[in-house]
């Protein structure tokens, strides 16, 4: 069973001015896609899990090349699928309450994930994981994730933002913060707390 690159759910250009055309079809079309292709590469002749999130959670068994392709399969899967043209504004319901309750508002949780965002040294990505009731932020490097039973915070990501140059730099360069800024204006707040539903009740 081999792992396909999954179609992006909004046209190229919907997110702009937030994310641009350019940036959008060559981080789809070629990076998630050379993830899809070398993951699959590397799992020839392997027993795998049949489920992504499964290969994540036993990612110590396997060399670099699944975890650093599996990581990145997965990682940009999700990322897609919290972002949206018509995003942005806050959550609400019980996942906003859930926010208040984890960071104080929803303005500090920003600022929280934007400092761990901004610091992560190099490439990686930052998130929101949880774990029960609880929400937090953390980061990542390269292409690690929360899932990985190798990972620093373990839990279950329901947002989480890339931070490689190729994520940012055609239209924001080396400015990272403003990259940053600028996301929230497309985040799928339904979807995040979909994800944050479904991992409570797993
Ligand atoms: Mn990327």
């Amino acid at each position: 069973m081999a792992y396909t690159l999954p179609s992006l759910p909004y046209a190229y250009d919907a997110l702009e001015p937030s994310i641009d055309k350019e940036t959008m079809t060559i981080h789809h079309t070629k990076h998630h896609q050379a993830y899809v292709d070398n993951l699959n590469k590397a799992l020839e002749g392997k027993d795998a899990p049949a489920s992504l999130e499964d290969l994540m959670a036993n990612i110590s068994k396997y060399d670099k090349a699944v975890r650093n392709n599996g990581g990145g399969h997965y990682n940009h899967s999700l990322f897609w699928e919290v972002l949206s043209p018509s995003g942005g504004g806050a959550p609400t319901g019980a996942f906003a309450d859930c926010i208040n309750k984890c960071f104080g508002s929803f303005e500090n949780m920003k600022a929280q994930f934007e400092e761990k965002a901004k610091t992560q040294f190099g490439s990686g990505w930052a998130w929101i994981v949880t774990n029960g009731d609880t929400c937090q932020v953390t980061s990542t490097p390269n292409q690690d994730n929360p899932l990985m039973d190798i990972a620093e915070v373990q839990g279950t990501p329901i947002f989480g933002v890339d931070v490689w140059e190729h994520a940012y730099y055609l239209k924001y360069q080396n400015k990272r913060p403003d990259y940053l800024a600028a996301i929230w204006n497309v985040v799928n707040w339904e979807e995040v707390a979909r994800r944050w539903e479904a991992a409570k009740n797993k």
